[in-house]
């Protein structure tokens, strides 16, 4: 070995090529930069105007426009290129601006080319316009915190990931009070729009704004973003004008590449069940994603299980003349025993080893566990909002929180009328592991949502399946099959013969591919007994080698790895999809913006088609709110998408499940999806959700 001392470091520092290889600048930060996304058609037109079209229709909700009166009846603008229009067009389009940008919620790949895009449409409409990020996310809004976004800044951050030019956050402007600060901001910083990047809540938030501060005649514009994918806009009549929110094909990208190498290594070295969680705060959009692109052996999607009816239960209970509600919707236990029964198959021809994919949010789909989350999420609302202080700090242990409920539960006992939580919640509650109880208790994030990424619900689900495997391997169910020409050799070897024994040790002698040990062999001992009522082997005598070898190699070991698909995700660079969708919506909300619209949000329709097809519009924000329970109360928020399990991408991926279970003798049929690739060909150029719900649709 060197001796370190005879190193010259700072030798090895002068090397040119040394230095090139440590920079923080290498070749793909330099391709990303230089990369310039195509527009839309109409952005190389000189101008875009908007026009308003009524071919869109939206079921208004009451409290939207009793809330929203000044934004509620704005409509879906198309937007177009303009060549000549007139002198009061050009001078309104190219006046000096003032634009503020904020990011809010998770970061999400793409945000920097939605400011790199409206820099670039801003200052080509007037040099002499600013743009101003807020620093921190709302936060800089409301205390007025904020940078110059120049062309040099702009240029460090083209194509990349994150939201690091100008950070974010998840404060939400919901009172009175910070609306107020907020307005304050805008007219001290003399701003003509401000435009807010986030998901359901953030553009929630935009349309609060744009009410708020229309009659100061300051723009609101949100732009739909969020990895978890479920922003996606339809109106009444299903016509879909926004197919996903940006950053989702990236992330999904990201995470299979990850799952997928987890697939090589898993079906290379044959011992782990890798258990991946994936993000997704309740839709299971993501994970439905990485299953069609790595084909992971089970994925789990909360919105199917919810679906879930037992044939079994209705059954019973209709013979019984009652209903049995447990019959809808999956259980936890339920849910444990299908991914126990793969496991089993699997392990059955010989593959003790695969990977699960598990999304973030699916405890929110089983009725149980939804029904705890809101029950704590009302009695956290209520407890917040009659005291001064706030529950987890007034209930800092988990021991202090147990401690209320079980008061709740006894006032339940002496108040009829108190219902939120009575003794047979607390009892369930109370059998619950205590990192699920403080998972489940754990703090709600600004918005009042549960931190589904906060709990460990792999290790909620698979302590069950643990458990419920070492029954069935007690039962003699779950057992490693053995090769049949694998066992032909063994006993040929220790000179016994494999057809005397074959039928005494195995319940599918001699056809199967895959040898399964008869049920009642469980262990040595009964190896022997079984082998001894045949006469195959005395009471004295001891067990042939290669019989206990056979037997040790049908015993399972269940070994797990768990990961998580989350925050990797978000900071990836954006696949080359989002980058030219993020740069596109950037160009969108300027042309909002110079057209005096507020309260739309920028989006791109027909985004599951190619590019040619893709159609800057702007959608009204106000008729897609409806109410929402959040904090214990109902409020108005922008609806989220679930994943709709009777579209193509659910079915299709429904309809391949046994293949990629391949609980079969031959391989498995995982799909390596590779690294997130800048340049070059790929079969799939944007989300294969997308391209699948589209199929057929092409050519319309
Ligand atoms: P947004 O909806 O704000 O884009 O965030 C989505 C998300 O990435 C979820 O998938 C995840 O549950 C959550 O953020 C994690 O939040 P936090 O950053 O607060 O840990």
């Amino acid at each position: 070995m060197t001796d370190s001392a005879s190193i010259d470091v700072e030798k090895i520092l002068e090397n040119p090529k040394v230095l090139e290889i440590l920079s923080n600048v290498n070749r793909e930060l330099i391709d990303r930069r230089q990369y310039v996304p195509p527009r839309c058609d109409v952005f190389n037109s000189p101008y875009v105007r908007l026009e308003e079209t009524t071919a869109y229709r939206f079921d208004i909700d009451k409290h939207a426009r009793e809330q929203l009166p000044k934004i509620i009846d704005n409509k879906v603008q198309r937007i177009f290129g303009e060549h000549s229009p007139d002198e009061a067009f050009k001078s309104r389009y190219h006046k000096k601006r003032r634009v503020g940008i904020v990011f809010s919620g998770g970061p999400a790949p793409g945000g920097h080319n939605v400011i790199a895009g409206l820099f670039d449409a801003l200052k080509k409409a007037n040099p002499h316009s600013r743009l101003y990020g807020f620093l921190l996310g709302p936060d800089g809004i409301l205390e007025n915190e904020t940078i110059e976004i120049t062309s040099d800044l702009v240029d460090q951050y083209r194509n990349l990931g994150g939201f690091t030019m100008i950070k974010t956050g998840r404060t939400k402007i919901d009172t009175p009070e910070k609306i107020s600060l907020s307005r304050k901001t805008c007219r001290q910083l003399d701003l003509d729009a401000l435009v807010i990047v986030g998901g359901d809540d953030s553009n929630t938030n935009a349309a609060f704004l744009a009410q708020e501060m229309f009659d100061d005649g300051i723009q609101i514009l949100g732009v739909p973003k969020t990895i978890d994918g479920d922003i996606q806009v339809r109106d009444a009549d299903g016509n879909t004008l926004c197919a996903v929110s940006f950053g989702f094909h990236s992330a999904a990208r990201s995470f299979a590449t990850g799952i997928g190498n987890l697939c090589t290594d898993s079906s290379s070295d044959v011992k782990y069940w890798h258990i991946c969680k994936v993000m997704g705060r309740v839709a299971s959009h993501l994970a439905l994603e990485v299953a069609l692109q790595t084909h992971a052996n089970m994925t789990l999607i909360g919105e199917d299980l919810a679906d879930y009816v037992d044939p079994e239960r209705l059954a019973r209970a209709e013979a019984q003349g009652t209903v049995d509600y447990y019959a809808y919707g999956m259980t936890l236990r339920h849910l444990s025993r299908v991914i126990c029964d793969g496991i089993v198959r699997r392990a059955a021809v010989g593959k003790n080893y695969g990977v699960i994919v598990i999304p973030e949010g699916v405890l929110e789909f089983i009725n149980e566990i939804q029904v705890f989350i809101i029950k704590l999420n009302s009695i956290i609302a209520e407890y917040n909002s009659t005291h001064d202080t706030d529950f987890h700090s007034d209930f800092p242990t988990l021991e202090e929180k147990t401690e209320h409920l079980r008061r709740l539960a006894r006032r339940s006992r002496e108040d009829s009328t108190f219902t939120v939580w009575n003794t047979r919640d607390d009892d369930l509650f109370n059998v619950l592991p205590d990192f699920f109880q403080e998972g489940l208790l754990t703090e709600r994030d600004a918005h009042g949502n549960f931190q589904f990424s906060q709990v460990e619900t792999d290790k909620v689900l698979m302590g069950l399946v643990q458990d419920y495997l070492k029954t069935l391997e007690e039962q003699g169910i779950y057992k490693i099959g053995i090769g049949r020409a694998y066992y032909r050799k063994t006993l040929e070897q220790g000179g016994l013969d494999p057809d005397l024994y074959g039928p005494v040790l195995f319940s599918n002698y001699p056809d199967a591919e895959f040898l399964l040990f008869n049920a009642s062999i469980v262990s040595i001992k009964t190896l022997k007994q079984e082998l001894g009522n045949q006469g195959l082997v005395g009471e004295n005598e001891s067990l042939s080698r290669s019989i206990e070898n056979i037997f040790k190699k049908s015993v399972p070991k269940f070994k797990t790895q768990s990961h998580f698909y989350g925050y990797d995700g978000r900071g990836t660079d954006p696949t080359r999809f989002d980058c030219n969708y993020t740069y596109n919506l950037g160009l969108t909300v300027f042309g909002l913006i110079a057209n005096g619209a507020t309260g739309l949000m920028a989006a791109i329709k027909n985004l599951e088609f190619d590019f040619s097809r893709w159609e800057p519009i702007g959608i009204p924000i106000a008729p897609l709110m409806h109410l929402e329970e959040r904090k214990g109360k109902l409020t108005l928020v922008l609806e989220r998408t679930l994943v709709d399990v009777d579209l193509p991408a659910f079915q299709v991926s429904k309809a391949f499940r046994e293949e990629w279970l391949a609980a079969t003798a031959s391989p498995d049929n995982y799909r390596h999806p590779g690294p997130i690739r800048f340049t070059g060909e790929s079969e799939e150029d944007r989300p294969i959700t997308l391209v699948l719900n589209t199929a057929g649709r092409e050519a319309e």
